[in-house]
């Protein structure tokens, strides 16, 4: 069993990105997982590319990529990828598009094939903020996300995929709300091996979404 996870470079004048700790941070192995580590540029183009390389080389049965969202109050699965790149800043090599269609043939969006819910549930069980978010935005994540699943449906049904931002570990004012480096590992390992382990993901949960 593999699972491929993602992280990305820091942007945006950040010094690190908490998604690529936490991608360092986890084990080769988990339970009956290889975990397979791939880093990738916060570009469009080439973050895209290698995520999809990853994918055709490794065959995982799982790809979990994360990123770092500043302003989330909590560890937050994607709802959901969209058909569009609308960058608000150039990503690490100064790429910019705007109001521009990923794939002419793909859906106009897709849903997460993960469990959602009851990784949030058991985010929770171990005393962290989780809720569903129903936007990845339209940026860096939202493409490379976009991309994964946009192959997953042409090229590999049976594989399970999914999209994860955390919260920024440190800010430099009061507002902005954070998480612990080590805190956010445990919640992606959970989040993990509740991919694992999942068998349905029909249940209730008081306040799912953001
Ligand atoms: N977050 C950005 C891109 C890279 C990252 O970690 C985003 O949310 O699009």
């Amino acid at each position: 069993m593999k699972i491929l996870v993602t992280g990305f470079t820091p942007f945006d004048n950040h010094e690190r990105n908490p998604s690529l700790d936490i991608l360092h941070s986890l084990p080769d192995v988990l339970d009956v997982a290889e975990i397979i580590k791939q880093p990738l540029p916060t570009e469009f183009e080439r973050g895209a590319q290698l995520v999809t390389s990853a994918i055709d080389k490794h065959q995982p049965e799982f790809v979990l990529n994360i990123g770092q969202s500043d302003g989330r109050s909590g560890i937050t699965p994607e709802l959901v990828a969209v058909n569009l790149d609308d960058a608000r800043m150039p990503d690490n090599i100064g790429a910019q598009p705007k109001n521009q269609v990923i794939h002419a043939d793909g859906e106009t969006e897709y849903f997460s094939n993960l469990p959602i819910k009851t990784i949030v549930r058991n985010i929770r069980d171990l005393g962290l903020a989780s809720f569903i978010s129903t936007s990845a935005g339209s940026y860096v994540c939202n493409h490379v996300m976009y991309e994964v699943q946009y192959l997953m449906h042409k090229k590999y049904p049976n594989m399970k995929s999914g999209f994860i931002h955390v919260p920024s570990n440190y800010s430099d004012n009061d507002s902005t709300p954070t998480m612990a480096l080590d805190d956010e590992v445990d919640g992606i390992k959970i989040a993990l091996l509740t991919m694992l382990y999942h068998l349905d993901d029909n249940i209730t949960l008081d306040h799912p979404y953001d």
